[in-house]
């Protein structure tokens, strides 16, 4: 039963890491478009973009969670919408 459970958890830690691996280059690239539309110049283009690079740093670093919490705090600047991978 706890031998069970035990594998469960590991089987299921090793399913969400490549999940949300796979999650962020999809949420960086609607960030990019987003802001590809918008003004170079626009001040919210300015303060997005370089949170934007450190998403992409922190999920090149492996920190998949992390990289898609500055990837919402990138949408809220710009306003978007990211349409997460289910
Ligand atoms: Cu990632």
């Amino acid at each position: 039963m706890l031998k069970a459970l035990v594998i469960a958890i590991a089987a299921l830690t090793l399913l969400a890491g490549p999940a949300m691996a796979g999650q962020c280059p999809l949420l960086i690239k609607q960030l990019n478009e987003a802001a590809g539309k918008m003004k170079a110049g626009d001040a919210m283009v300015a303060k997005a973009k370089p949170v934007i690079a450190e998403a992409q740093k922190l999920h090149d670093g492996g920190k998949h969670a992390d990289a898609v919490k500055k990837c919402e705090e990138a949408a809220k600047i710009l306003g978007v919408k990211l349409e997460m991978k289910k």
